[in-house]
């Protein structure tokens, strides 16, 4: 079994695995900690991650990023159409209207879902963690933004699903921060003791997180968490490349926004730029060279002017900080500290702000990159029964209300009730009871659209079936299950008939919690009750209009997911034929001039210096675009030349060694 955390971020994505030495975050085939969530498509295989960053100015058309927030959206979403015109590739409806990704692939014109392409993602992350832990990944957890609603949350898992990955938990990004902070603290207040609360403040790339958490030994609790979906560092690259745009305009006559390429680099320089102001007061210059029309662009910008520009973003700060403590009613000096991650709150406009609404100094004792990452391994740790961690319990919070709507064909009984208030303890569950004579609907929605970054508040149907009344002709009590959880999706998870007991309430009544361990009990719940031994008949529960792919869809994915990279590998395999070709020339070629040179004749190093440059000319010519197995018979055919001489040198250089060794012997 696998310990695996995988933070997918909008821009970076980090992966944390538990080894013996506890937890660490890796690195993948670019030695790098961080692989970029870029995904792009050639005519004959998908390159993903750091290679695939690379591609985004040559194969812009082709090479997909900034789709994490495509995730359970429809194309005509406004968020989406807000994207669209500054997408480098296009996006396409789907038949089922989402919002599709246009690429082409193996030279065709094809439409992905996101789900296929965070799942071709996911897939790059997961073969990194098999390389690094030497064994086959399956069970992980992934790190979700806290605000993400039902839909997007069923889209990440289907991702997941897609990359053949086993999601143990989709967890919100500032709750696995929380745990990464407390798991190790020693020094925690008792649970008897008054908690320590700490707020957690993220902002990445795309989007602004806060939570307040209160921690005991051995356990935590989300208090409240706000947010701004549409704030992060992205915001604030796009000031600059709107100003230099404009700058641009009139110093050079360049319309910038016409060439997507020379967009894009002004975006990759722009990024680059605010980060050195970051660190930097000072009036920093912009060089782009050859930029656009032949024409190289220089300029420059300090750090005063770049936040008076931002002023509109900056200004945006302090909102979920303030709501997130209004909602823990917490008050400032409750505030045990304030640990800020993610790449942006290294900004000092951002973390001044942050510093100066709590009235006290950030903390910054979490690595800022990789602290969601090794907080989703903490809790794949936790939740894994093969690996053994300290007991740390977590309790997280339901993002936005949840209502259920009821109504019955002919019944009158038509009603509906908050399941779920803001805030309320995640993953839980609860049983509500209906007296009902004949099939009815459960409409479960988000109760205050206006608070929702997602513009669709309905989360689903769910159509209790085989209702009748009891032999008396009188109601059927039937109890409901409806839940929150691990991942924070909603649902109606079971449904039963029970037989009729005399002296019953005839109202809706919610009942009692908790089914499953892991989910917590209401302590309100009529637990104490006396139990009576009643006959209960499960009913047939039809889930409909649940932004979730048809398992036949997600099977066809699965498989095509496999199909590309069976694909991948064909094509990798190919590559390494043909570069190891490559590769021997140049080695053979050097020596022949160096160390082989003893051991060859002069007419017969001219004659193999003069293949080996005929081999190299193949290699752009004809040997261009050949099957592996040319390239291995080349190989081959180089080798019987070479290994000769290759031996000779060889037991010319061992000879003294052994006489040495024979000497130390003696
Ligand atoms: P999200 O959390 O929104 O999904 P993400 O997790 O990919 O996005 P991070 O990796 O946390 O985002 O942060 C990336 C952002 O941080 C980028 O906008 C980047 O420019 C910004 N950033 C990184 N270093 C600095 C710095 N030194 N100064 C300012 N901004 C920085
Ligand atoms: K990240
Ligand atoms: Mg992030």
């Amino acid at each position: 079994m696998s310990v695996v955390g995988i933070d997918v971020g909008f821009q970076n994505c980090y992966i944390a695995v538990a080894r013996s030495g506890g937890i660490e975050t890796i690195t993948n085939d670019y030695s790098d900690r961080c692989t970029p969530a870029c995904v792009s498509l050639a005519s004959k295989n998908r390159i993903i991650g750091n290679a695939a960053k690379s591609q985004v100015i040559t194969n812009f058309k082709n090479t997909v990023h900034g789709f994490k927030k495509f995730h359970g959206r429809a194309f005509d979403d406004p968020f989406v159409q807000a994207e669209k015109p500054k997408l480098p590739y296009s996006l396409h409806k789907l038949a089922n209207g989402n919002a599709g990704i246009k690429v082409r692939y193996l030279d065709e014109d094809k439409v992905f879902t996101v789900e296929q392409i965070t799942g071709m993602l996911l897939n790059k992350l997961k073969e990194t963690s098999e390389s690094a832990l030497k064994k086959p990944v399956v069970d992980c957890v992934i790190s979700v933004p806290s605000f993400f609603t039902d839909a997007e949350r069923r889209s990440v898992f289907d991702a997941s699903q897609i990359a053949g990955l086993n999601c143990l938990r989709l967890i919100n990004d500032t709750t696995a921060v929380a745990l990464a902070y407390g798991i190790y603290k020693q020094d925690l207040p008792t649970p008897e003791e008054r908690p320590r609360n700490v707020v957690f403040v993220d902002m990445g790339h795309s989007s602004f997180q806060v939570s307040v958490t209160a921690f005991n030994k051995g356990k935590l609790k989300v208090l409240a968490t706000a947010f701004d979906p549409y704030l992060g560092g992205r915001n604030f690259d796009e000031v600059l490349v709107d100003y230099f745009c404009e700058e641009f305009k009139g110093k050079y006559k360049l319309n910038v926004r016409d060439n997507p390429r020379a967009l894009l680099r002004l975006h990759q320089e722009c990024e680059k730029l605010k980060k050195l102001m970051s660190a930097n007061s000072s009036d920093l210059p912009l060089n782009i060279e050859c930029f656009m029309n032949d024409i190289d662009v220089t300029s420059r910008m300090n750090r005063g002017h770049f936040e008076e520009m931002s002023a509109q973003y900056l200004m945006r700060v302090e909102m979920p900080l303030k709501t997130a403590l209004e909602q823990s009613k917490l008050s400032r000096d409750d505030i045990y500290a304030v640990e800020i991650v993610g790449g942006a709150t290294r900004s000092p406009a951002i973390k001044e702000r942050i510093s100066k609404f709590f009235g006290k100094d950030v903390s910054t004792t979490l690595n800022a990159d990789e602290a969601v990452a090794r907080g989703c391994a903490l809790q794949c740790a936790i939740l894994s029964p093969a690996f053994k961690v300290r007991e740390f319990s977590i309790t997280d919070v339901v993002p936005f209300p949840i209502t259920l709507r009821w109504k019955s064909p002919t019944d009158d009984g038509l009603g509906e009730c908050e399941v779920f208030s803001k805030n309320h303890a995640a993953p839980f569950s609860k049983v509500i009871t209906f007296h009902k004579k004949e099939p009815f609907d459960l409409e479960a929605f988000y109760s205050s659209p206006q608070e929702l970054p997602y513009p669709d508040h309905r989360i689903g149907c769910f159509s209790i079936q085989s209702v009748v009344p009891q032999p008396d002709g009188d109601s059927s009590k039937v109890k409901v299950k409806v839940r929150v959880n691990v991942h924070g999706i909603f649902s109606v998870s079971s449904a039963s008939l029970i037989e009729k007991q005399k002296g019953e309430g005839e109202d809706m009544q919610i009942d009692s919690d908790s089914m499953k361990s892991g989910e917590k009990q209401d302590p309100a719940a009529g637990g104490s009750k006396p139990k009576v031994k009643v006959k209960s008949i499960d009913l047939p529960i039809m889930a409909n209009n649940i932004r979730q792919l048809d398992s036949d869809v997600l099977n066809d994915f699965v498989e095509y997911e496999r199909q590309m990279i069976i694909q991948d590998k064909l094509v990798k395999e190919l590559n390494d034929a043909k570069n190891a070709v490559e590769e021997y020339v140049y080695d053979l070629r050097d020596k022949l001039c160096g160390i082989y040179e003893k051991y060859i004749t002069g007419d017969d190093s001219n004659r193999l210096t003069l293949m080996l440059e005929d081999t190299e000319n193949w290699l752009y010519e004809d040997g261009e675009d050949q099957p592996k197995q040319v390239y291995e018979e080349k190989l081959g055919a180089l080798k019987r030349l070479g290994q000769p001489i290759q031996d000779r040198h060889r037991e010319h250089e061992d000879r003294p060694r052994a006489f040495d060794e024979l000497g130390k012997k003696l």
